[in-house]
Order: C-alpha cells, then structure tokens, then sequence
C-alpha cells in the first residue's frame, strides 16, 4: 500500500535515482493543496451512509429486476450485502482519496473482485452502475462551495472521480 509519497519514493528507488524535480514539485503541490483534500475526505466520510442508499436506491429504481423475487438484491440478506458491498467501495475510494494513491484501493478492495462476483453470480454491470452514482453524489458533496474556503477544486475532482471510475471498470 503506497500514498502519492511513497509511491514516488519507490518508483525512484526502483531505477536507483534522486527525486525529479517534478516528482517534489507535483508533492509538493499536493501539500500546499492537502485542506482540499481533507475537506473532500471528511465530506464524503461524512455523508456516506446518505451517498450508498441514494445510489441504491436509483440503482433499484433503474434496474428493477436486482430486488424482484429470484434478483441479485431480493431477500434481505442479499440487499444487505449489496449495500455494505457499496459502503466498502465507497471506505476505500475515501481511503485512496486521503492517500492520494489507488493502490490501497486496488490492492484491498478491487483485486479480485471481478473474479468474486462473477462466482457469486452478481452481475458486475449493476455494481458498476451503483458505483457511478455514489460518483456522482460523492463529488456534488466534495465539491460544494458553501461552508469552505472555496478555491479551485477541479483537479482533486477529477482524481476522486478516477477512483470511483476505476473501481467501476474493476467489476463492470
Ligand atoms: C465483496 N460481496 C459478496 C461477497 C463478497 C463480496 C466477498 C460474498 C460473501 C458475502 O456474501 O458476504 N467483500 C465484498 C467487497 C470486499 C469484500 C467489495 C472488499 C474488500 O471483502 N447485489 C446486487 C447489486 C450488488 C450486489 C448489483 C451493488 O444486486 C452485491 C450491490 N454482493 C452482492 C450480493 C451478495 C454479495 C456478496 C447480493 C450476496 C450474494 C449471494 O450470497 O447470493
């Protein structure tokens, strides 16, 4: 598990060079940037229960056969895994958000997770779609003006919707 830190200190180490100069200038960016960062991190820590069960609730609302009798969804016990499936994809992006790296994301969260549903027979399509709506509510609350210094966001933005892409892609 690396953050955008050790990340770079081991790519370096690896080809047995110094620090780029545009490895420390793009740290050091993210320094100077890092209350975006936290902000973000708290606000979607913050609303995350509200995050998965509107996006499950559209995603049942658009795929309707998930929670019939016989769907992916239907009983109890399968919506409640559906949902705690939503809820740590969800940690893990909030994970990799702080870390500024995927891997922690990728490593505990996503390795293997095709492999998992496609045993399960859980169609990875529909949790791909309920990943992209926790997307788009995530980034409306990160990305909100109000009660924060406001100042571009736009690049953090983009990073977070990356790792909500790429644990949609992971399964879909
Ligand atoms: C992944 N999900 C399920 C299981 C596992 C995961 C390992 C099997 C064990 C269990 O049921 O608890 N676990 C989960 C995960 C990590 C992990 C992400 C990462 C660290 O450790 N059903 C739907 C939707 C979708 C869904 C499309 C969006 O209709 C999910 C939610 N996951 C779902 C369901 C099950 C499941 C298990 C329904 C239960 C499947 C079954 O037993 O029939």
């Amino acid at each position: 598990m690396f953050d955008a830190f050790t990340k770079v200190v081991s790519q370096s180490d690896a080809r047995g060079e110094f620090l780029a100069q545009g490895q420390l200038d793009a740290l050091s960016s993210m320094v100077s940037d890092a209350n975006k960062r936290i902000d973000a991190v708290n606000r979607i820590t913050g609303s995350a229960s509200t995050i998965v069960a509107n996006a499950a609730r559209t995603l049942f609302a658009e795929q309707p056969q998930l929670i019939a009798p016989g769907g992916n969804a239907y009983t109890n016990r399968r919506m409640a895994a559906c949902l705690r499936d939503m809820e740590i994809i969800l940690r893990y992006v909030t994970y990799a958000t702080f870390a500024g790296d995927a891997s922690v994301l990728d490593d505990r969260c996503l390795n293997g997770l095709r492999e998992t549903y496609q045993a399960l027979g859980v169609p990875g399509g529909s949790v791909a779609a309920g990943v992209q709506k926790m997307k788009e509510a995530a980034i409306a609350i990160a990305n909100d003006p109000n009660g924060v210094t406001r100042g571009d966001c736009s690049s953090l933005m983009s990073e977070i919707g990356s790792y909500f892409d790429r644990a949609a892609n992971a399964v879909g």
